[in-house]
């Protein structure tokens, strides 16, 4: 066995990316010498930080021997894109970071409008949705035809969404062309055109209103 040296770097990893905000995970910290031994002997005080401002974060954990170096956490990220998680020695001020920890929101049905949005209040921002209904949010992979550019879902409802719903008007279910993220079931909620429903075997002018009336809505 290698008698390590004094620790000289933390090592966080083990927190799992891509992952879903607002879940606990765990992670681990690891003290290395200078040579990458693992230090079975240190008793420093780690202290955690991250990019992500309202993470729940473990608090400061002081080391003891039998952790023969390394130690188990939980943290939890709440907000979505990219976090570093960071654990530095209080004393010495060694440290060691995780970073690139992808983050999303949780978006049960996969209709491209997260949860927290779907439940939100306003429908322009993905609110008054379902977040159990994936036909509410209108946003497809287009193309349906050439003259789309833009490929996959962007979260947001544009002409290009309209458009790809358009050129896919008369076509039914079985028919070798319909496909059918571009059919739906029209809101009968009065005036509350963003809550469509399920497809309905057949890909009409209807649908395209249905589209073009939620046009400008997005959810980031
Ligand atoms: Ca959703
Ligand atoms: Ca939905
Ligand atoms: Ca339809």
């Amino acid at each position: 066995m290698v008698n390590p040296a004094a620790a000289a770097s933390l090592v966080v990893a083990g927190y799992p990316s891509p992952t879903i905000a607002t879940v606990a995970h765990a992670f681990t910290v690891t003290a290395k010498d200078a040579y990458g031994n693992t230090d079975v002997n240190y008793t420093g005080t780690v202290h955690f930080t991250s990019s992500e401002y309202s993470a729940a974060l473990p608090p400061d954990y002081a080391f003891v021997a039998g952790d023969g170096g390394t130690q188990t956490f939980s943290a939890t990220m709440n907000l979505p894109v990219i976090h570093t998680l960071t654990a530095t020695d209080t004393a010495s001020s060694i440290t060691g970071s995780q970073t690139g920890i992808v983050v999303t929101l949780l978006d049960t049905d996969n209709d491209g409008c997260a949860d927290v949005y779907e439940l939100g209040a306003n429908h322009a921002a993905g609110g008054q949705r379902d977040p159990l209904n994936p036909w509410d949010f209108f946003d497809v992979a287009v193309p349906y035809s050439a003259i789309q550019t833009t490929a996959g879902k962007n979260k947001a409802i544009n002409g290009a969404d309209v458009l790809a719903v358009r050129n896919g008007t008369g076509h039914v279910a079985g028919d070798g062309v319909y496909n059918v993220q571009y059919d739906r079931t029209p809101s009968t909620a009065s005036g509350e055109p963003w809550r469509s429903g399920p497809p309905n075997g057949a890909i009409s002018g209807v649908d395209v209103l249905v589209a073009r009336d939620s046009t400008g809505d997005s959810c980031m």
